[in-house]
């Protein structure tokens, strides 16, 4: 990509004046290149939420114009292997100079060590890896809600199986993961200190907010310290700053949290 395009890119996503304070410049002062899906939040918003609350300039290159380099042919061309290296097998991906990473808490976990949002010590990387990737499990049993059978088929093809996972989701497992995350927080935030992993919680909860609110009410009675840590990180400046912005896509039904109340608690065991 011309470095003209990431420059003008870099104007659209800059956060570098909220940069993170003790982070070495040098490490910080390229920009780095998100590839996801432009029109929602998905699994690149974990990312996103990453990058802003550190202040790491970055190009979020599909939402760029096709004339710029960006739109979803620019997603393609990376799965194609076209940057080289370890070609990935579905976005969100990130590119830093020439190293191309995909896997969200992968990813998540590389930009948090490279701008400072998680301590140096092997314990606490792996601890934060262990609670990601507990995420990433929500957050695939979510997209399982609607998409139960195929993944290439429409959510109106598999309605009927959606209903019954989604109840099961409900029901049984969205109290399961989450009693298990209000119990490991023990503090302010998962692991003591605030780190990348406190992002991914806000964005979680946010997420089953937006899909299940009937059930989101009705599970995180039994969770006030979650939503007390949703709060404080919608509160930290950066993040309220991007959640503010037309940067911050609007939650919709094509993401992978996706409104449809048919998937929600029925209204009357409210
Ligand atoms: N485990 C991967 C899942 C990646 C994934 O499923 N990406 C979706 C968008 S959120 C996609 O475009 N998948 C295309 C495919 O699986 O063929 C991660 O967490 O990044």
């Amino acid at each position: 990509m011309p470095s003209r395009v990431v420059h003008r890119a870099a104007a659209i996503c800059d956060a570098s004046r909220h940069r993170t304070a003790g982070v070495k410049e040098a490490d910080v002062s390229d920009p780095v290149r998100l590839y996801y899906w432009p029109t929602i939040q998905g699994r690149g918003e974990f990312v996103r939420l990453v990058l802003e609350e550190a202040g790491a300039p970055y190009v979020d290159v599909a939402r760029l114009p096709a004339k710029q380099g960006g739109g979803t042919a620019a997603i393609a061309r990376v799965l194609r292997g076209e940057l080289g290296g370890l070609a990935p097998f579905a976005p969100p991906i990130l590119v830093d100079r020439d190293l191309v990473i995909a896997q969200t808490a992968n990813i998540c976990a590389y930009v948090a060590k490279r701008q400072g949002l998680i301590g140096k010590g092997v314990a606490t990387r792996a601890r934060a890896a262990q609670l990601q990737l507990t995420v990433a499990d929500v957050v695939a049993e979510v997209h399982d809600t609607h998409h139960p059978i195929a993944v290439s088929e429409y959510y109106e093809d598999q309605k009927r199986e959606a209903k019954l996972r989604a109840r099961s989701f409900r029901e049984e497992r969205m109290p399961k993961f989450l009693g298990y995350f209000e119990r490991e927080l023990a503090h302010d935030h998962l692991l003591g200190a605030f780190t990348y992993v406190d992002l991914s919680m806000f964005q979680l909860l946010e997420g089953l907010a937006y899909a299940f609110p009937r059930a989101f009410a009705r599970v995180t009675k039994k969770t006030p310290k979650l939503l007390a840590l949703r709060d404080r990180v919608a509160a930290r400046p950066n993040v309220a700053a991007y959640l503010a912005s037309p940067r911050r896509i609007p939650f919709n039904e094509m993401g992978i949290f996706r409104r449809y109340p048919e998937l929600d608690d029925p209204p009357s065991t409210r």
